[in-house]
């Protein structure tokens, strides 16, 4: 469905709309007997917009294992906060597959889906590539870059900085910024029985997992490939779109302090990925509006497979 409550989801929204979106499912679920939306504001941005997560469940009062999925951690990314959406309405309302009952049954679903606010608004109304947050920092520089100041082995000598006015500025410390800190807090609050954390970035069309502050790889490794390449292989089903599955630093580049690192060694969340949503370059972060479609098609399928390949016992 391209459409829900009014909502398309087939172009770029900005932080107002979107959280209009989230209360108004919130609101349409309360007449559902089988769906349960719920919105928290987990924290506030560093210009003091909300935060928020959006839960989805049954709603019986039975507690299930959970997974944790968020996008907009980089500002100029907007396909991520848009294949987020697109999957809470997918859950909420049905999807064309009919995967929805399974993955309530089976799950409890976090979704966060525009973890910087402040930098996801300056992209919109001033300057389109810009990565970080918008915490001021002196010498006319803004900005930390949010997957860098994550707190598992965080270390700005690899893949960051620990120049301000770089883009990969990686914080004065771990977790040095409200958002990151705002996931950390929800996620060690609710960590017991969290299975999965996917982030959603673009572009590059990879389905990557840890680490990223190191080439060695973690012990379960194999475990966490063969669930990644589940997941491209549904997803390829529908246009023939190729991912690429490996650890972060055997297939793009090494980066300490990225948040699938800390959801895995910090929080212990077994099956933690960053996915690099289309495309390869062609458009690179400026994706045309009308790859929105059948990017999302392509990565609720993927993700639902996925989350259905796993076990839970
Ligand atoms: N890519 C990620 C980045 O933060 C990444 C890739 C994630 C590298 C985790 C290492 C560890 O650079 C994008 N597009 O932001
Ligand atoms: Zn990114």
């Amino acid at each position: 469905q391209g459409r829900n409550q009014g909502f398309n989801h087939y172009v770029y929204h900005r932080y107002s709309a979107i959280n209009q979106y989230l209360q108004d499912v919130v609101t349409a679920t309360a007449s559902m007997p089988t769906v349960n939306a719920s919105l928290t504001t987990i924290g506030f941005s560093a210009e003091g917009r909300d935060i928020k997560v959006i839960k989805i469940s049954r709603g019986d009062g039975v507690s299930r294992p959970s997974v944790f999925i968020d996008g907009g951690i980089h500002a100029r990314e907007w396909i991520a906060p848009a294949t987020v959406l697109y999957f809470i309405g997918q859950m909420v309302y049905g999807d064309e597959f009919d995967l929805s009952p399974q993955l309530l049954d089976k799950f409890d679903w976090f979704f966060a889906p525009l973890l910087n606010p402040d930098g996801y608004e300056y992209s919109h109304a001033t300057y389109r590539l810009w990565r970080k947050n918008r915490v001021e920092q002196g010498r006319n520089c803004y900005g930390t870059d949010l997957n860098r100041n994550f707190g598992y082995q965080w270390n700005p000598a690899v893949g960051g900085s620990t120049n301000v006015c770089s883009d990969v500025y990686s914080g004065s410390q771990a977790f040095s910024e409200k958002e990151s800190q705002a996931v950390e807090t929800f996620i060690m609050d609710n960590r017991q029985n969290m299975m999965a954390y996917l982030t959603y970035h673009s572009y590059g069309q990879m389905w990557l997992y840890p680490w990223g502050y190191t080439s060695s790889l973690p012990a379960d490794w194999q475990e966490l490939d063969s669930a990644a390449k589940v997941g491209t292989a549904a997803l390829a089903q529908l246009y023939g779109t190729n991912y690429v599955v490996g650890s972060s630093t055997n297939v793009l580049y090494s980066a300490a302090g990225g948040s699938d690192d800390w959801a895995k060694g910090g929080a212990g969340v077994k099956y933690s990925y960053t996915i690099e949503l289309r495309d390869t370059g062609a458009h690179g972060f400026v994706l045309p509006t009308n790859q929105i479609e059948p990017n999302c098609r392509e990565s609720w399928r993927g993700l639902a497979e996925f989350a259905l390949s796993l076990n839970t016992n």
